[in-house]
C-alpha cells in the first residue's frame, strides 16, 4: 500500500508547550491562539485568559491594592524577551501622586502556562539614582511564551500591593 502516513515524533508535552509559546507570539494579538493566549491549554489554575501587555518604556499599572503606582520605566531588553532582562521601576503613590522613597521591591517572574518561576525565584530591586526607582536583575527569563512578572511592594510605612506585567516572549 501507499500509505504514506508517518509517526510523528512525540516531544514531551513541555517542549511542545514552547513551541506553541513561540509560535502564538508570532500572532501579534492580544488573544492569541497559541500558547500565548492560553485559551485551550491551561483551563486549571492558571487561569484561561492570558493577555500581555504591549511593553513601552514608561508604562504604568495601579496595583491591586491600589496603593502604589508602579511604572516600568525601562525594560533592557524592550520590549522583555527570552534570556537575561533587567528592569528599571519606580514607585508611585497611587493616583498620580509623589514618588516613593524607601520601599522594599522584589520581581517575581512566573510562566502560568507551565507552572514555574525562575531560579533564583525573586530579585530585589535595588535603588537607583532617581528617587524611587530601582533596578532589578539582571533575570533570566529562559523559555519563550507568556511570563507574568509581578512586582511586590512594601513600602516605609509597611503598606504593601502588588502589580504583574505580562509580557509574552519570542524567544
Ligand atoms: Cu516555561
Amino acid at each position: 500500500m501507499g500509505s504514506t502516513s508517518r509517526v510523528p515524533h512525540a516531544p514531551p508535552a513541555t517542549e511542545l508547550l514552547c513551541l506553541w509559546a513561540a509560535l502564538g507570539c508570532g500572532e501579534g494579538d492580544h488573544h492569541g491562539d497559541g500558547a500565548c493566549g492560553g485559551d485551550d491549554d491551561s483551563s486549571g489554575e492558571a487561569g484561561g485568559d492570558l493577555e500581555w501587555d504591549t511593553y513601552a518604556a514608561g508604562m504604568s499599572r495601579t496595583g491591586e491594592g491600589g496603593v502604589f503606582e508602579f511604572v516600568l520605566v525601562a525594560a533592557d531588553p524592550g520590549p522583555p524577551d527570552k534570556g537575561e532582562n533587567t528592569w528599571t521601576l519606580e514607585l508611585r503613590e497611587a493616583g498620580g501622586g509623589a514618588v516613593v522613597e524607601g520601599a522594599t521591591v522584589e520581581v517575581v517572574p512566573y510562566m502560568p502556562l507551565h507552572g514555574h518561576g525562575t531560579q533564583p525565584a525573586s530579585y530585589p530591586c535595588a535603588p537607583a539614582a532617581e528617587a524611587g526607582s530601582c533596578v532589578a536583575g539582571p533575570f533570566d527569563l529562559f523559555m519563550a511564551g507568556t511570563w507574568e512578572v509581578a512586582v511586590n511592594a512594601t513600602g516605609p510605612d509597611g503598606a504593601t500591593d502588588q502589580a504583574t506585567f505580562t509580557f509574552c516572549l519570542e524567544g
